[in-house]
């Protein structure tokens, strides 16, 4: 059943009242492009072989049933979660999800072409895609060390992969005409405590600078950094730490990769945003739900993802920003797990589109602080929720609870079908 005028115009009536414009929140919200995490599909296992993800200080927990094995499952999967979710958006491939018919072909190998499937895919829909070079899953990787590593052969081999990903990206962003960001994220580092904690960040920039040296159309792809507080393994000393990362971007005209979980428990992403946002052009995001903690839980709508959603806003940052999501749970569904996390961030940016900025701030530069407090938290029971029924109708996708069903049919299909 469809929602009646009567009622949508009675919730953009309420935010008129307060001087918020509905129509042009709904705009602005069309144009954000979520960038969906291929590896939520198939918890982080890729099509390189049959182990699945190893090292690098990550962990999928879970065996729910029906996680996709091969590139065409996986497409498949991704086709319905994006039939739930209002808008176009992207999506984000590892390097391990290339296809090459069975064949082995190592990570410093990899071309366009073992991605072709994924980008006359994404044209097909109009979606863009991201990459991000795999440095984990590897032996290469399993002693922890990629970009880093002090054997020169090894170092050489994973700077081989570094540019092999950008090349990819770039003929992803040629062929779809829409930018491809490279998010390099390496898991190094040390479990206990390490006497020397500069010369491997010494040898990861010189490997990053390398990378960096092959030029690639800036038009078609460009480069993020993500840092990380530590993993499992590596619990004492991460080489791409926040101040490695950020020093690396500023310096480099790189972008830097905040995710929510790579940080102290208490320490938020969302004050990052307006405190870069002086001094770096773009941001990437890694939107994710730490739970004690990197534990990559789905994505929820919760005061983290307000607050991110808030700062992006706020200081006008859309334009600025690349959001890309990161979680990976084998314990729900994981094409529901892909719905719920992408519809909390669209409805969390839907919220601050929603408030009246403007008059908040003149409140709080007029030391009316009570006035702030107060509808900051009337806002939270404004009728958004009809507001986004609409949102979802309007882009033809199930508004509410309906999508909950779609993917229940989905499950039963395909598991009738044998998949495990
Ligand atoms: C790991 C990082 C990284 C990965 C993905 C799979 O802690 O967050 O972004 O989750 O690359
Ligand atoms: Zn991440």
């Amino acid at each position: 059943m469809s929602m009646p005028e009567q009622i949508y115009n009675f919730a953009k009536q309420r935010y008129a009242d307060i001087g918020v414009d509905v129509e042009s929140a709904l705009r602005e919200l069309s144009m954000v492009k979520v960038s969906l995490q291929c590896w939520q599909g198939d918890d982080v296992s890729g099509f390189e072989n049959s182990s699945g993800l190893t090292d690098g200080g990550i962990l999928a927990t879970g065996n729910y049933p029906g996680k996709a094995r091969n590139a065409e499952q996986l497409r498949a999967d991704a086709d319905v979660a994006f039939s739930l979710i209002p808008g176009k958006h992207k999506f984000s491939l590892h390097a391990i999800y290339l296809e090459n018919n069975g064949a082995k072909v190592d990570r410093d190998q990899i071309e366009p072409r073992h991605f072709q499937g994924w980008i006359d895919w994404a044209k097909e829909r109009k979606i863009g895609l991201d990459f991000n070079p795999t440095y984990f899953s590897h032996p290469l990787a399993s002693d922890g060390f990629t970009l880093s590593a002090a054997d020169l052969g090894k170092r050489k081999f994973w700077i081989r992969h570094g540019i092999a990903s950008r090349k990819i990206a770039e003929s992803m962003g040629a062929q779809l005409g829409m930018k491809s960001v490279v998010n390099f994220w390496m898991p190094d580092g040390f479990k206990d405590i390490p006497v020397d904690r500069f010369s491997p960040r010494q040898r990861m920039a010189d490997s990053l600078d390398q990378i960096f040296a092959t030029k690639i159309d800036t038009n078609d792809e460009t480069d993020a950094l993500e840092s990380k507080l530590f993993g499992i393994g590596s619990e004492t000393y991460v080489v791409g730490s926040h101040e490695f990362c950020l020093g690396y971007a500023l310096s480099r005209n790189k972008l830097i990769c905040l995710d929510a979980g790579h940080f102290h428990p208490t320490e938020m992403i969302a004050d990052k945003l307006p405190g870069l946002a002086l001094f770096v052009k773009e941001f990437l995001l890694h939107v994710s739900r730490p739970v004690r903690w990197d534990s990559d839980h789905v994505v929820i709508w919760n005061d983290d993802l307000r607050g991110i959603a808030e700062e992006l806003v706020r200081n006008n940052l859309l334009g600025r920003v690349h959001i890309g999501l990161d979680f990976f749970d084998a314990t729900i569904n994981r094409i529901a797990a892909w719905v719920i996390g992408t519809r909390s961030m669209l409805k969390a940016l839907l919220a601050a589109l929603l408030e009246p900025i403007n008059d908040l701030r003149k409140w709080e530069l007029m030391g009316d602080y009570t006035k702030r407090l107060a509808i900051l938290e009337e806002l939270k029971s404004m009728p958004i929720g009809i507001i986004w029924d609409y949102y979802c109708e309007k882009n033809n996708v199930p508004a509410g609870t309906a999508w909950i069903e779609e993917v229940k049919k989905y499950e039963s299909k395909i598991l009738s079908e044998g998949r495990k």
